[in-house]
């Protein structure tokens, strides 16, 4: 037998070329001061030689070391045993909450109309660029969980400021499902999967859940939200984001007022639906991470307003008789404007998903001079689960050190050693008062972190406040204020969830409580359960706010939507390029749909195909055209296509077809007068019919019409 120890060595060697990668993020030592780079690109570690973790240059590493070419491994296999046992080590735990989720970099200018109540510098000047990182995620999921699952969405921001961090751990709702830190373990507990079967999988649809929210009834507007179409984003790029919580800020003159925070997505609020997010599970699980990074690469930042309602920082901290200190309220946006102070843009993603998204670490007590806490007593909960949770996360207290989490100022803390150091500090003086070093570093009693003077007087107990026992007033308001086909989504989810709960007493208890939100919500559920309507006491509530329903009243931005065009080899193919130009201006991406894949056409016209009948789904779309001469070709011979168009009709999407591809339409059953439903001679006027429903996101008309039926 040959020795063929020597023959393969087909690893590339020096001088070939580095693999794309995206601008990396100002490089920053431990104690935050820009670090000269030695390499042309900072994040590069890949260097021209493969080494071991100790510089050495190896020889080979894809055979490891044998006693005879098909002898036994060797113990003495240095970089066999190296490379295995940092790879066995290459997971550190996932969050305990949050654990999925995307992130990305960018910048926020401030408007510099926040001023007048904060003097935190990265709002207060005009024009000011501070850099950011954001992680959005989703709550109840593992890691490896799906994208469109119905859940809250975590909406965290890092502002690396010249004043230090500030971290805004936001939500994609305004409130929260409990009032006290101390339940979070329990609600926590009761949405994760069961612990004896570990099911079901980042899913609200079961027992444990729902007995939890009927138990709890301050859940009950929160759960509103979550049974809304809110809990199932088309995309991180259309939700709203929400500080949650009331804050205190404080403006350069001493004065201070009480604001909650809003991030304002500039393309809008839109969803999904209910079926179309559970066929996205399935088709593509990266969904939304996807989208993200895929509108970034493509030039299409997303971006959103950073917006404030500011209201009177009154000694009982209440707003129109609303307790702000509550934080399963909100302040409805027609009593209290919410003003735009800056904007953020996400323009690139992370390189290493690993060094940024996961090793990311925030907390709601990284503040900056002119922002403060208060006394809601879920935030005042937070401040200490975040440091503590990165203790075990990141392994250790110098989490801070890392590349993602480096702040943007200098860093002289005289915090010193621990697990995972990477500062080398020098000097002998870590303590204060000091004579060694002429007593520094000096506090800064007038423009550092000065908290904010406020009385504290009070009985120690575990008190109940009587201004938190209003548990439903703002369910019934989130309610009233839907348009009829949100109400009828939020009807379906509670029926879809607890038809998955197996206990009868879960869903009575729970019918129970929603006939204390709305008489009309509570029998359309139990009809659906087949269970008798509770009565129920509804609150007194005030106007509606139509701020709270999410279908828009003109046509928003559209960037970053797709459009499938169905195509057949010998049919029109003019009416991609036809589309592609019209609504490149708009970023709108469209996309070949045939029945195989390689190119379709003949002669001047091909086009390349980018996804065939087989590995598509309708959910990859915003909207569906059929081309002509689609009729009798292999994709109308397809049973998937119309599937593909049912669907896209179920979901309220925009149809268009083309010529002969009416015969499809009618083979999937479509009504070819439906709303948002539009058959064409030709393709002329078919961008702008797309423009606008795409803007109108869907055919909100169809829904209804299909949510009746
Ligand atoms: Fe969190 N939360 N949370 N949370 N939370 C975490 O911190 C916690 C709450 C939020 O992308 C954990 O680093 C408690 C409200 C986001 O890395 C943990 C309570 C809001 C993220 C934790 C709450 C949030 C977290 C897990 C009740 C919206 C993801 C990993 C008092 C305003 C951040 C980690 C990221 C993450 C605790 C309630 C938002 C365990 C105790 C309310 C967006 O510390």
């Amino acid at each position: 037998m040959t020795d063929q120890t020597d023959s393969h060595r087909d690893a590339p060697g020096p001088g070939a070329a580095p693999l794309p990668r995206t601008a990396p993020p100002d490089p920053r030592s431990p104690t935050g001061v820009p670090e000269p780079s030695t390499q042309p690109d900072a994040r590069r570690q890949s260097g021209e030689r493969l080494t071991t973790a100790q510089g050495l240059r190896v020889d080979d590493t894809d055979h490891s070391l044998t006693a005879g070419p098909r002898g036994p491994v060797l113990l003495e296999d240095h970089h066999l045993r190296e490379k295995i046992t940092h790879f066995d080590h290459e997971r550190i735990p996932e969050r305990v909450v949050h654990a999925r989720g995307a992130g990305a970099h960018g910048t926020f200018r401030a408007y510099g109309n926040a001023a007048s109540v904060t003097r935190a510098a990265f709002l207060a000047e005009t024009d000011r660029e501070t850099d950011v990182f954001v992680r959005f995620s989703t709550v109840l999921g593992s890691r490896g969980s799906a994208d469109t699952v119905r859940d809250v969405r975590g909406f965290a921001t890092k502002f690396y400021t010249d004043e230090g961090v500030f971290d805004l751990v936001g939500n994609n709702f305004p409130v929260f499902f409990i009032q006290d830190a101390v339940k979070f373990p329990d609600i926590i507990h009761a949405g994760k999967p069961h612990p004896d079967r570990e099911i079901p999988q980042a899913q609200s649809a079961h027992d444990t859940f729902w007995d939890f929210i009927s138990s709890h009834t301050e859940s009950t507007h929160m759960a509103m939200w979550a049974m809304s179409d809110r809990a199932i984003p088309r995309s991180y790029r259309t939700m709203e984001g929400f500080g949650v919580h009331t804050f205190r800020v404080e403006a350069a003159d001493g004065t201070t007022s009480l604001v909650k925070f809003h991030w304002k997505p500039v393309l809008g609020v839109h969803s999904q639906v209910w079926e179309e997010a559970q066929i996205t599970q399935g088709a593509d699980a990266d969904f939304h991470r996807r989208d993200l990074a895929d509108a970034i690469d493509a030039g299409a930042f997303p971006q959103w307003e950073l917006a404030l309602q500011v209201m009177p920082d009154s000694p009982d901290e209440t707003f129109e008789g609303i307790d702000l200190l509550d934080p399963t309220k909100i302040v409805p946006e027609e009593i209290c404007p919410v003003q735009r102070v800056g904007i953020m843009t996400l323009h690139a993603n992370p390189t290493n998903y690993f060094a940024e998204t996961e090793q990311v670490a925030f907390h709601v007590d990284h503040l900056v001079p002119g922002i403060h806490v208060t006394n809601d007593p879920l935030m005042q909960g937070r401040l200490f689960s975040y440091l503590d949770t990165q203790l075990t996360r990141l392994g250790g207290p110098n989490f801070a050190q890392l590349p993602v989490n480096r702040p943007h100022a200098p860093v002289n803390d005289m915090l010193r050693d621990g697990m995972h150091q990477t500062a080398v500090h020098d000097g002998v003086v870590a303590y204060k008062p000091n004579a060694l070093d002429g007593d520094l570093p000096a506090a800064s009693p007038r423009d550092g972190f000065v908290t904010v003077a406020t009385p504290v007087d009070g009985t120690k107990a575990r008190h109940h406040p009587v201004s938190f026992t209003d548990h439903f007033s703002q369910a019934r308001l989130f309610w009233l204020s839907m348009s009829p086909v949100e109400q009828a989504h939020i009807a379906q989810a509670y029926t879809f969830e607890l038809g998955k709960c197996a206990s009868v007493q879960v869903r009575q208890n729970m019918l129970a409580s929603l006939a204390r939100v709305d008489d009309e919500l509570a029998s359309r559920v139990a009809a659906g359960l087949g269970l008798p309507v509770p009565a129920g006491d509804v609150p007194a509530v005030g106007e509606p706010s139509p701020a709270l329903s999410q279908v828009p009243q003109s046509p928003a931005r559209v960037d970053g939507r797709v459009v499938g065009v169905l195509v057949a080899d010998d049919g029109d193919l003019a009416v991609v390029s036809t589309l592609r130009s019209a609504l490149a201006e708009h970023r709108v991406v469209v996309r070949v749909v045939a029945a195989h894949g390689g190119e379709v056409g003949s002669g001047g016209v091909r086009e390349t195909v980018d996804r065939t009948i087989l590995a598509t789904r309708s959910v990859e779309y915003d909207a569906v055209v059929v081309a002509d001469g689609t009729a009798g070709s292999p994709l109308a011979a397809d049973g998937r296509t119309p599937v593909l168009l049912q669907e896209a009709y179920r979901h309220g999407k925009a149809i268009a077809v083309v010529g002969d591809g009416t015969e499809l339409l009618h083979a999937a059953g479509v009504a070819a007068e439906a709303p948002g439903v539009h058959v064409l001679p030709d393709d002329n006027g078919l961008d702008v019919a797309l423009l606008h429903d795409l803007g109108m996101h869907r055919s909100w008309e169809r829904l209804m019409a299909l949510a009746q039926a």
